[in-house]
């Protein structure tokens, strides 16, 4: 059985390793999210990839969702010594032998998906890993300056990290996306998926990201297999990350009804055949298949359950 999951990062990772667990003979193609990428200390930064490398490579620091588990920060500690900026990112000593290693392979004239295939040999996640693209794409968001009072574009990391999203944001710009198309590997996985599964990631900067790139859309509403999502919103709220802080920029209610809707039904264009929404939220998504299930991935048999959910709405 061939499954593809579109994936962000923390939400899709942990999703990720539900359906692992779920369907532990599918051959599982992850699709994840580059928007996120950022170039700091002059080192090419991957969130969502790594994220979902480490995850499910038994790498990750489980507390926080990213980064290296047992990690230190002497590195960071010296460059802010320096004053060096930016000081705010959280730029790990195990976590930058990645950056490293992918910087060094992008310089030397890699493309993305083939430096993330060397960096998961390491790691051996049990998922095809893809990069939404090879060519750059980066998030940016146009928010108010305090000082100016003028619009002005910052990196999604900086908002989301130096800033906790508190700045209000006015537009989410995916520079680079109009000169990117699908990684190599991603259509055909598409083409050929039994079921395709959009994780429980930012409806808006994660997922949206991907579906933003030049061809992913078509290949995804092609596919011979079903497509469910998973709703991030629970009981109108996000289960973590800062759904609600991106939803309302692009005029979608933070509900699972409002992201169903968002997404839309595939038989109208849209993305979706299902749509698994929280126990005991009510979505109206017309012409998609809505089911009410646990989505709170609490532990590994509460993910695993979830995703088994997921395919058999995809009735694999
Ligand atoms: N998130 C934070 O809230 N603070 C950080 O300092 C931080 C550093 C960081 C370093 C590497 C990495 O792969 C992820 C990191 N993240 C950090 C998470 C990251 O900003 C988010 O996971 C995604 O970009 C949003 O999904």
């Amino acid at each position: 059985m061939q499954i593809v999951v579109l994936a962000g990062g923390v939400g899709g990772a942990r999703f990720l390793r539900g359906v692992l667990a779920a369907a532990p003979g599918a051959q599982v193609t992850a699709v994840v999210n580059t928007g996120d990428d950022v170039t700091l200390h002059g080192l090419r930064i991957c969130p969502d990839l790594d994220t979902v490398m480490y995850t499910l490579g038994d790498g990750i620091d489980e507390e926080r969702g990213w980064g290296r588990r047992g990690e230190s920060w002497t590195v960071k500690e010296e460059l802010a010594a320096y004053g060096a900026e930016p000081t705010w990112f959280g730029l790990g000593d195990r976590d930058l032998a990645t950056h490293l290693v992918r910087t060094r392979m992008l310089d030397a004239g890699f493309p993305l998906s083939e430096v993330t295939a060397a960096l998961a040999d390491r790691w051996q996640p049990g998922v095809r890993l893809l990069p939404m693209s090879d060519q750059r794409v980066e998030t940016h968001v146009v928010v108010t300056d305090p000082e100016t009072g003028r619009p002005r574009a910052v990196h999604f990391q900086e908002w989301w990290i130096r800033h906790r999203a508190a700045l209000d944001a006015s537009a989410f710009v995916q520079v680079g996306v109009d000169d990117a198309r699908p990684a190599p590997g991603v259509v055909e996985a598409l083409a050929d998926a039994d079921a395709v599964l959009i994780a429980p990631s930012n409806p808006v900067v994660s997922i949206g990201t991907v579906l933003g790139v030049p061809g992913m859309r078509a290949a995804l509403t092609a596919t011979r297999g079903r497509v469910v999502g998973i709703s991030p919103i629970v009981a109108g709220a996000v289960v973590r990350g800062m759904a609600d802080r991106c939803l309302p920029v692009v005029g979608v209610e933070v509900s699972a009804e409002g992201v169903g809707r968002h997404y839309g039904a595939r038989a109208d264009g849209g993305l979706l055949d299902a749509w698994l929404v929280h126990s005991g939220d009510g979505a109206a998504v017309p012409g998609v298949d809505v089911r009410a299930v646990p989505l709170l991935m609490s532990s590994p048999e509460a993910t695993r359950d979830l995703a088994r959910a997921a395919l058999d709405a995809a009735r694999v």
